[in-house]
């Protein structure tokens, strides 16, 4: 077994394939994105709305905002579309190109791509149905625990869109298998050795959601279930609401490890360090949900310890990739000229879009991280709880490192699925530039809003209990809504031109990304990913045992099925 040394310092092998793509290529993955651009669609123009409604100001000269009258309805809508829908197409249909350019073969069955995409988008197009006819019973908000319960069809699209994600981790899966048994010596490339991490921890995470939906919400909403347990379905959405940011940020940390460092040109500074990152991420990414849960009643405070412990171990390889990343980052300054040991950062390629929405994404998180770690400890959680505090960190980490890295893939893909040249570079520089500004000061201001207590998902505007100082800062998120709107329409404007308008020829690039694996010194037991999925199991009875065993009760009864659907008040 080789042993590891660090930095590495032999060249990759670099055999870079053309952008082009084939037509089965462009179709498969086209409609992916192009359902993700949908949904985005959908959800991206709620946000500057949300904001303006939530700003006492703007609804004092504007006391009846056009188009969304119902604030829950909007933000169920913007949440659903961009962090469910969005996401999972866009992650999909950019894993499937990333597989098939690093493993040169394509995915292991078509027939299962097209299946697995039929079913994603029938349930897109239930959800979107629902939220738009029955705006006020579908407004459960994104993470729709009982006791509020939505139309059967709401959960009937998320279980589509659930398999369909099954089905196309399958297909990932069955090609990484095949192209192991052609080359058993050899260490796969590290894109695809993420995007397996990736999908295991989809498939496990979506476990707990799936038992929610099927047996408790979905049995619920058609009146089959008369009574549920909030606690019970709290607990199992969140075993997967928190292994879903990761599901987000992996791809964006693909994107940042094998296609950055090359678009920026520099070199990775080391492939194993990026390869333990990743198994971390298999083994603790998971078992930390119940960091969401530090407010509620029925779990013991030292569950809620074990889990703090638990996320800030997880925060350790975001950190490793963060000076993996950064190391790159200042090899491709030196390579530009950067001299000084503060300049690095300046002599970037600022003036690509590609590299700007990256660069732009890391900064803001940064910021992200950072909030994080106060959420991420149950004590310092207490004092920002379900306040606008949780929304600005995630507009730091979702809504700005992995979107503003989306968009930046997004720059590049979509002109080879199009076969055009992006409509405008300025316009796509103005869109990310903007986009960094807007979610800079949506994430201050909705940061120091909730400091001063203002709650989340609570439409305060004219609430008599709104301080002065909570007033200022939701004025100041409107303003930030006003510069993210300018900005979502900037990207918007760019999309419609690549796609319809755009007549210059897609340059002829490269894809920046190794087909064979640089990596020499990595063991190759690495890829028995058997290991970590019994580090995983551990660990999770650790972490979870208890907790579920708190939350049903056993020591007082069979805490299960008390509440009322319909009702808040508990069951006599
Ligand atoms: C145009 C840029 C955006 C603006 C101005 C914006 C604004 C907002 C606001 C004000 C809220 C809080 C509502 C509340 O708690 O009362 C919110 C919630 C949320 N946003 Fe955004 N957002 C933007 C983009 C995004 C993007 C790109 C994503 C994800 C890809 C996203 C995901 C979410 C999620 C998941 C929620 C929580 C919904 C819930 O509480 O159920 N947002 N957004
Ligand atoms: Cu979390």
């Amino acid at each position: 077994m080789a042993s590891v040394t660090l930095p590495q310092t032999f060249e990759a092998p670099a055999t870079p394939t053309t952008l082009r793509l084939a037509r089965r290529e462009q179709l498969m993955i086209g409609a992916h994105i192009i359902a993700a651009l949908i949904a985005l669609m959908f959800g991206i123009f709620m946000g500057p709305f949300q904001t303006f409604h939530r700003s006492p100001t703007f609804v004092q000269y504007f006391p009846t905002i056009p188009i969304f009258t119902f604030y829950y309805q909007a933000v169920t809508a913007h949440g659903v579309m961009n962090a469910l829908f969005f996401t999972t197409f866009f992650i999909i249909g950019f894993s499937y190109f990333v597989t098939e350019r690093t493993l040169q073969r394509p995915i292991k069955s078509a027939a299962m791509g097209w299946a697995a995409f039929v079913a994603m988008a029938v349930g897109l197009g239930m959800m979107l149905f629902v939220l738009l006819t029955m705006p006020q019973q579908s407004a459960v908000l994104y993470t729709f625990y009982p006791p509020t319960i939505a139309p059967a069809m709401f959960y009937i699209g998320l279980v589509l869109l659930a398999l369909g994600s099954w089905l196309a981790s399958a297909n990932i899966f069955l090609t990484y298998r095949d192209w192991k048994r052609e080359h058993p010596n050899e260490r796969v490339p590290l894109a695809v050795f993420a995007l397996i991490v990736n999908f295991i921890v989809w498939c496990v995470a979506t476990i707990g959601v799936a038992i929610e939906i099927v047996f408790m919400l979905l049995p619920a909403s058609l009146g089959i279930l008369k009574v549920t347990d909030p606690q019970l379905a709290r607990t199992l959405f969140w075993f997967f609401g928190h292994p879903l940011v990761y599901f987000w940020l992996l791809p964006a940390y693909v994107s940042w490890y094998t296609m950055l460092p090359r678009q920026a040109g520099g070199k990775l500074f080391s492939e194993p360090l990026a390869r333990v990152a990743f198994i971390m991420f298999v083994v603790f990414s998971v078992p930390v949900g119940v960091h969401h849960q530090f407010s509620d009643p029925g779990i013991s405070a030292s569950s809620k310890g074990v889990q703090t412990l638990l996320t800030l171990i997880v925060s350790i390889p975001s950190f490793m990739t963060a000076f993996n990343v950064g190391a790159a980052l200042e090899n491709a300054a030196r390579n530009r000229g950067a001299k000084t040991l503060f300049d690095w950062p300046f002599k970037q390629k600022w003036n690509d879009p590609v590299v700007a929405a990256q660069l732009s994404g890391m900064l803001l998180f940064i910021a992200g991280g950072f909030s994080g770690l106060i959420n991420a400890s149950a004590q310092l959680n207490a004092t920002i709880h379900n306040t606008s505090w949780v929304p600005a960190h995630f507009h730091q980490t979702l809504g700005g490192a992995v979107t503003l890295t989306y968009i930046g893939i997004l720059y590049w893909l979509l002109p080879a699925i199009r076969g055009r040249a992006l409509f405008s570079k300025k316009m796509a520089l103005a869109q990310v530039f903007t986009w960094l500004i807007g979610m800079t000061l949506f994430g201050l201001a909705m940061g120091e809003a909730g400091l001063q207590g203002v709650p989340r998902r609570a439409l305060t505007s004219q609430s008599p209990y709104l301080s002065p100082a909570g007033a200022f800062w939701l004025d100041v998120t409107a303003v930030s809504g006003i510069i993210l709107l300018i900005s979502s329409i900037l990207l918007y404007a760019n999309i419609i031109g690549t796609l319809f308008f755009s007549r210059r020829p897609m340059p002829e690039g490269e894809v920046p990304i190794e087909t064979v694996s640089g990596d020499r010194t990595s063991p190759l037991w690495f890829e028995r990913w058997g290991i970590w999925l019994g580090l995983l199991g551990i660990l999770l009875l650790i972490a979870y045992g208890p907790v579920i065993a708190e939350v049903l009760d056993f020591q007082l009864g069979w805490n299960i099925l008390r509440y009322m659907p319909t009702s808040n008040a508990p069951m006599p």
